[in-house]
């Protein structure tokens, strides 16, 4: 894997959960977006398995289920733990749309539409291999490029691409690395016409959130703040954001990811498809989500070949000389992985049957 710097670690290798749920010989793939490292989200690949195997599986085992929907309701007792279950919502209703020979976005109730792309850039080790990796970003086609910022790399990096590439869609995501007190500095990045700064304080904050929004000329957009439904309503209503990052690992799934798209658009608020450095199994789910038309900014869909070489899925996903990004067709997500490349990497697996 190509090493990804955040203002919460590096990562230099990803391990990542994939479920798989069968009915006869169909089979519908999800991808976990838990990370080894509770840097993120509290949730880790062990904790997802954890709850997978000993309460999500159990508690779907020996039913008959009409479809992903009915899901949450057998796991409303857990509470949280939400990659865990989007994991396994997400295999349901790929399977669900493979039973019925559809597209996972036809399913979801939207025809098939190439997916405006962005791309999100690590911190770097200097202003010059910053620049050099926008402008490499930029040749590639995508449409908009989001830097990772943090304490001693935000007002200066975002210059240095002002100075020498000119007005380019761009935004910067701080992973929660700044405090309220911070309000001063940050108001050096209206000075750049950003789309949006993305998280800026922490994860579990809205109250501080709307208070430097009200601070800010630009645009905050929200990404681990925002859990849920009711969550979003309630930034949205309290100012603390404009825009609002939409990951279904983090929502716990295709289903609360639906209702906050399906809010925010009632509200006016625009959102976008996150990513997780996921494999293409994860991104072309993503790909399908983002045909939604809520989903009016490019998003993190970046090719998974910037990351993972090769990828689990073959082919892999491409960006378009254009920018976007095609939702692969077919029944389903419209992909499944190599199944010697899930050996190959396999270090752990378990098996349910009713
Ligand atoms: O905050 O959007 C984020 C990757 C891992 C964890 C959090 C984030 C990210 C990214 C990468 O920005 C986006 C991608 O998958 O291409
Ligand atoms: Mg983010």
């Amino acid at each position: 894997m190509r090493p990804f710097e955040t203002s919460f670690g590096a990562l230099a290798a990803r391990e990542l959960i994939l479920v798989a749920v069968r009915d006869g010989e169909v089979v519908g793939w999800g991808e976990c977006v838990a990370d080894a490292d509770p840097y993120y989200s509290s949730e880790t690949t062990a904790t997802a398995w954890h709850m997978l195997s000993r309460y999500l599986v159990p508690a779907i085992l020996n039913r008959t289920i009409g479809g992903a929907r009915e899901l949450h309701a057998l796991w409303h007792r857990v509470r949280g733990h939400r990659m865990a279950k989007a994991a396994l919502e997400m295999a349901a209703w790929d399977l669900e749309a493979r039973l019925a020979g559809q597209p996972l976005c036809e399913r979801l109730g939207a025809p098939a539409r190439p997916i405006p792309a962005g791309v999100s850039i690590g911190i770097q080790p200097s202003i010059d291999a910053l620049v050099a990796r926008v402008e490499a970003e930029r040749a590639e086609g995508y449409q908009r490029i989001k830097i990772k910022i943090k304490p001693g790399w935000d007002v200066e990096p975002v210059r240095a691409i002002r100075e020498r590439l000119g007005a380019i869609p761009l935004m910067v995501d701080a992973n929660a690395a700044y405090s309220p007190t911070d309000a001063a500095h940050l108001r050096q990045l209206d000075d750049f016409d950003l789309m949006m700064i993305e998280q800026p304080l922490d994860y579990d904050d809205l109250v501080q959130h709307a208070r430097l929004q009200s601070a800010l000329g630009t645009a905050i957009c929200l990404d681990e703040s925002i859990t849920g439904p009711r969550l979003a309503a309630d930034a949205i209503e309290l100012g603390a954001c404009r825009i609002i990052n939409i990951k279904p690992g983090r929502m716990g799934g295709f289903g609360p990811s639906i209702a906050v798209h399906d809010l925010a658009r009632a509200a006016g608020v625009p959102v976008w498809h996150g990513g997780m450095l996921e494999s293409g199994i994860g991104r072309a789910a993503n790909l399908h989500l983002s045909t939604l038309p809520g989903f009016s900014l490019p998003g993190d869909v970046a090719a998974s070949r910037r990351y993972f070489v090769p990828d689990l899925i073959e082919p892999p996903i491409e960006v378009a000389p254009d920018g976007t990004v095609a939702v692969p067709a077919g029944p389903g997500i419209g992909v499944r992985p190599v199944d010697e490349r899930v050996r190959r990497f396999s270090i752990q697996s378990e098996r349910f049957t009713s």
